[in-house]
């Protein structure tokens, strides 16, 4: 059985994990600018939480294809508030964040996850996630910057190609002190809905790896090219269906906008495990 050892609690992942998704960004694909007064966004990730979030994901850069990116120090302004503001009120906080100096940043204001969508690519991330001991989610994606992924979206079998990536940074991380792993597909990072599609049907392949899973699908695009729903916030069930199609092959957390949906959604889901 997994446990996350953090700096202040240890976190079971023997049930469904749900991360919220806090984005303090004015251009992130479907809650951009709505969070970026720092008060709105601590009142919303203890919204997140009181709905059942065990983990409050706080991101000042926006993922989305072709965002613009974002200076470090501007980048900083927008979390360090709302992880401090968070984590004074034990809300257990990841920080987003592809930028050692943001993730140092964080776990000293209280982050204690990092949360990496370039997976741990940078040597510097890695001796910062080993210098506080804190777990890390590698992530895949075809290269470091969102902003061009899309451009990559080639692969030979997308399975195979994600799990080799994950396997070689895990294996430099381990080379580095990191101890404590968890791995995500990178649904949505440079792939196209068949990639996304196939990675979720064959999850349990990277679930083999023996690392706990995290998958993120929250409103993503191939959700609306699958269901026709053209605004992100319409995609929830669409969302929630992906979801608990990953926790069935093995996932242990989800990472979503939508936290008391899917708090239910996964209730259900419990009691009808045998
Ligand atoms: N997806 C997004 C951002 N961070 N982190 C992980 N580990 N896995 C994901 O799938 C993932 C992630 C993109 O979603 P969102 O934060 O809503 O949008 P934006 O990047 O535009 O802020």
């Amino acid at each position: 059985m997994f446990d996350l050892r953090l700096p202040t609690v240890t976190l079971s992942l023997e049930h469904p994990v749900v991360m919220g998704v806090v984005n303090v960004t004015p251009d992130s694909f479907s809650d951009g600018g709505r969070f970026l007064d720092h008060r709105h966004a601590i009142d919303h990730g203890l919204a997140l939480a009181a709905q059942g979030a065990q983990i409050v994901d706080v991101g000042g850069e926006s993922t989305r294809s072709g965002a613009s990116p974002v200076d470090t120090n501007e980048e900083m302004r927008r979390v360090t508030e709302v992880i401090a503001g968070l984590a004074a009120q034990h809300v257990i906080v990841s920080v987003d964040t592809r930028h050692a100096v943001i993730a140092e940043q964080a776990v000293q204001q209280g982050a204690s996850i990092i949360n990496d969508v370039s997976g741990l690519r940078d040597r510097a991330m890695r001796q910062v996630v080993a210098r506080y001991d804190v777990p890390v989610v590698i992530m895949h994606s075809p290269v470091d910057n969102p902003a061009t992924m899309q451009q990559h979206a080639h692969y030979g079998d997308v399975v195979a190609d994600v799990i080799a990536f994950l396997k070689h940074q895990i294996h430099l991380a381990h080379q580095d002190g990191v101890e404590q792993i968890i791995i995500d597909p990178g649904i949505g990072f440079g792939k196209t809905t068949e990639h996304n599609l196939e990675l979720i049907r064959r999850l349990e392949e990277i679930v083999a790896l023996g690392f706990p899973v995290l998958v993120g699908v929250s409103r993503k695009r191939f959700i609306g090219d699958i269901t026709r729903t053209e605004r992100p916030a319409d995609r929830l069930a669409g969302t929630l269906a992906a979801h608990l199609a990953t926790l069935d092959r093995g996932a242990r957390l989800v990472r979503t906008h939508d936290v008391a949906d899917h708090v239910q959604a996964i209730r259900m889901w419990q009691a009808l495990q045998t």
